[in-house]
């Protein structure tokens, strides 16, 4: 393990790339943030200066080059994600790719079989719902065998809002992703067969589309999954997960934040959105990220994670708009 701490630069200053850079400037032990990148120059240079030297890059292959930075965080838009994890891997340097991995099963394929040929792992894809602390004690307790086999999980994941142009394609790559990793994880196997069902629209849906969603998934073993995901619910940012097993069953996502009474009315908070819900699990998988990448191991969710999200996500796509169930079939 290296002495010093890790070097890291960030490509994409969108929301996720300037929430991680203040995340790895200020609240992530044995890590420096060294460098961003991104084509929108005067918001990158906007960024760097915010932090003590920190370098701005308009082209981000030339931060994944730079000496200076020892391992990247990819936090830019997924059609951009192939060329950039390429660079990474080519110059061998241990990168956090916010999901999705890429865009497309074959793109997403040529990842593992580049990485696979160095000999190394070094892409580690950022499902962080793993690092949630209320989703990794279900893990800790379905793998502890108490609750017995795992048999059907039911997921909840409610957008409060999101642009117009989030379209019904992008509700199956983008959110409902989350939950193909959650439920590969959570049993421990792949899926087999994927159903996007599209029910009546809300009436706040931009035109043409589909939004809530129903996604079924059969896995490996014969277990099943259900997921509603829903991205303009208008009450806030809702994700929870119910696991039922032979000999009992488990929840998690149930707000149990701090329950008011006051004006006879009770209730609680509702979280905005995914930063606010989620913010201890990005910090616990950055720290995770930094520490295992300071030891040269990757024990997140790996390349072969992001690929299997892609191809479940790819036969979700053609799913919801035949309304028929897809099998998926990984190399
Ligand atoms: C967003 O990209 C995320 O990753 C959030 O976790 C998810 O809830 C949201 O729907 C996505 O758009």
């Amino acid at each position: 393990m290296s002495s010093r701490p890790l070097r890291v630069g960030v490509v994409g200053v969108g929301m996720m790339g300037a929430d991680h850079a203040e995340r790895l400037a200020n609240r992530t032990a044995n890590a420096t943030l060294v460098a961003v990148a991104d084509p929108d120059l005067d918001r990158v240079q906007q960024l760097a200066a915010r932090y003590a030297d920190v370098a701005a890059y308009a082209d981000p292959i030339e931060l994944i080059r730079d000496e200076r930075v020892d391992a990247v965080l990819i936090a830019s838009p997924g059609f951009v994600h192939t060329e950039q994890l390429l660079a990474c891997i080519d110059v061998g340097k241990y990168t956090l790719c916010e999901k999705p991995l890429t865009m497309d099963a074959a793109s997403a394929l040529q990842i593992v079989e580049a990485e696979r040929a160095t000999g190394r792992r070094l892409i580690q894809v950022g499902f962080m719902r793993r690092f949630d602390p209320e989703y990794a004690a279900l893990k800790q307790l379905l793998d502890g065998g108490e609750l017995g086999r795992l048999l059907l999980l039911h997921n909840v994941h409610r957008n409060k809002d999101v642009p117009d142009s989030f379209l019904s394609e992008m509700i199956v790559r983008d959110s409902l992703v989350h939950e193909v990793d959650v439920c590969r994880w959570l049993f421990g196997e792949e899926i087999d067969e994927i159903t996007v069902y599209s029910p009546a629209a809300t009436s706040r849906a931009a035109a043409g589309v589909v939004d809530p969603q129903i996604a079924v998934f059969r896995m490996a073993g014969g277990g099943m999954a259900t997921t509603e995901v829903f991205v303009k619910c208008a009450v806030g940012y809702e994700v929870r997960c119910e696991a039922t097993a032979e000999l009992g069953n488990a929840t998690v996502g149930l707000g149990s934040g701090v329950f008011v009474r006051s004006n006879n009315r009770w209730g609680g908070q509702v979280p905005d959105d995914f930063r606010v819900r989620f913010g201890a699990a990005y910090d616990d998988e950055v720290q995770s990220w930094v520490d295992s990448t300071r030891r040269g191991e990757v024990t997140g969710p790996t390349s072969w994670d992001g690929y299997a999200a892609t191809v479940v996500c790819e036969a979700g796509v053609e799913s919801l708009s035949s309304g028929a169930p897809v099998k998926v079939t990984l190399s």
